[in-house]
């Protein structure tokens, strides 16, 4: 299905059917996810975060999957793509953002942290604008490739909102404390130049090749190992997240000793009940 400008190389499997999203892959380990409000510069409602949440999770449990593309369906009515504009403003409320049912939550915080920790490679694809909490999103993936036409900014001081959280901190990581001061206290927009510059983006490309880009991306990756490039990921977030990004790096240190005789040894006298017998293993520096 083609949601981008130029000819999609691909045949996407559609994965799953919701309303604010697309969920597609491939048969060689690529998932896309979309929003697809292009008409509201692809803003996100409670119910597009549910649905994010939802396929990042199938992409997570799926063994097969190891890159997923995060970006924006379009165009809109006007021709115009974008990758994500933010809350919708539309449905803001006084203590989050209201759900079809009038409940309001902030639960883009929760896809937040399910993008930085899912155990795949995230690229982002920028097609057009990425603004206010779409350019966090973006910010968070762990490689972002943007169209020439793609302008990024920070709109929450002028619209009465803000995320002190990755939004703010993690982009000063990312482009420096001075810059990232800048972008949010003077709320300017940026282009993909501009962005690549100051290290917002991986790489710039013609809109017509940026999904062939991001699979042509994705292809490379997959033909390295999946446990190191994991283990890296994991490693990036801990430097970052404190004793939560520890806990994420050690999960994968444990996932691989439980593959050891060493570690097969202990669980087996447990059950076996007897005193487990470690003698043939070393303290090895
Ligand atoms: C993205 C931008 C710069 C595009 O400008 P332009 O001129 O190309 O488009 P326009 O005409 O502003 O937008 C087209 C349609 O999309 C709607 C507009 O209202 C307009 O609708 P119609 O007039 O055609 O009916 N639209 C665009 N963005 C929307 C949004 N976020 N919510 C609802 N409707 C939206 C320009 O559109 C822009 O600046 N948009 C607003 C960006 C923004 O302020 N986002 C929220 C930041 S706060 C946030 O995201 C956040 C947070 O800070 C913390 C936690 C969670 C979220």
């Amino acid at each position: 299905m083609n949601i981008l400008p130029g000819k999609s190389i691909e045949e996407w499997k559609e994965w799953s059917s919701y309303e604010d999203i697309l969920l597609h892959k491939t048969d060689d380990g690529i998932a896309r996810i979309a929003i697809n409000r292009p008409n509201l510069r692809n803003a996100f409602r409670p119910e597009t975060v549910m649905e994010l949440i939802d396929a990042f999770n199938k992409v997570k449990f799926d063994e097969g999957i190891g890159v997923v593309l995060f970006t924006g369906a379009g165009p809109d009515k006007k021709g115009i793509y974008s990758f994500c504009s933010g809350g919708d403003q539309s449905v803001r409320g006084t203590s989050g953002y209201k759900n079809e049912k009038g409940k309001q939550q902030l639960n883009v915080l929760e896809l937040q942290k399910l993008i930085r920790s899912l155990p795949k490679v995230v690229i982002a694809l920028v097609p057009g604008f990425a603004i206010g909490g779409g350019q966090v999103l973006h910010l968070i993936c762990d490689l972002s490739i943007a169209s020439e036409n793609a302008i990024f900014g920070q709109t929450g001081p002028k619209v009465g909102s803000f995320d002190a959280g990755f939004g703010s901190s993690y982009l000063a990581r990312i482009v420096g404390p001075r810059k990232a001061k800048e972008i949010w206290f003077l709320c300017r927009k940026y282009n993909a130049k501009e962005a690549l510059e100051m290290g917002l983006i991986n790489s710039i490309t013609k809109i017509e090749n940026l999904e062939k880009e991001g699979i042509s991306w994705a292809r490379e990756i997959l033909k390295n190992s999946p446990t190191a490039i994991q283990i890296l990921k994991a490693s990036f977030n801990a430097e970052n997240d404190g004793i939560a990004g520890i806990q994420e790096l050690s999960g994968y240190a444990t996932q691989l000793f439980y593959g050891t005789n060493e570690a097969q040894e202990g669980k087996n006298a447990f059950l076996e009940k007897r005193q487990p017998d470690f003698s043939d293993y070393k303290w090895t520096p």
